[in-house]
């Protein structure tokens, strides 16, 4: 009886063992999937545009800036057409220096604390032609 009885006990903390296991991953597995979007400058067809021109993160995230086709080309936020209407938070976003030369690259990581909305982005250079994107940030 008292063999049964501990290896019963010991089974049982196996069980709780697990439990506790997978549990944990299921909490924190999704807080911990920051994720990197890339977004050229340029259209692959020479268009001057984003692509993609619009993208959906969420906090965490990181967008890899990807010079591609007819640069020179930049990246700038809109002072005005963000969630907090914060020049400050727009400038720590933007890379404002002009990218010269195709397969340069630039990220910027949103802070796990960014106000969710619709953030507008444009390129200095084409901003007049069109070279307008949006990233909008999930609650
Ligand atoms: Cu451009």
């Amino acid at each position: 009886m008292k063999i049964i009885a501990s290896s019963l006990r010991r089974f049982g903390i196996a069980l709780l063992t697990i439990f506790l296991v997978v549990s944990s991953f299921t909490v924190f597995a999704p807080s911990a999937a920051a994720e990197t979007y890339t977004v050229k400058l340029g259209t692959d067809k020479g268009m001057l545009q984003f692509q993609p021109k619009e993208l959906t993160i969420k906090p965490g995230d990181t967008i890899e800036w990807l010079n591609n086709k007819v640069p020179p080309h930049n990246v700038v936020f809109d002072k005005a057409k963000n969630p907090a209407k914060s020049a400050d938070l727009a400038k720590s976003l933007s890379h404002k220096q002009l990218m010269m030369s195709p397969t340069q690259k630039t990220k910027t990581t949103f802070p796990t604390d960014t106000p969710p909305g619709e953030y507008t982005f444009y390129c200095e250079p084409h901003r007049g032609a069109g070279m307008i994107g949006k990233v909008t940030v999930e609650g």
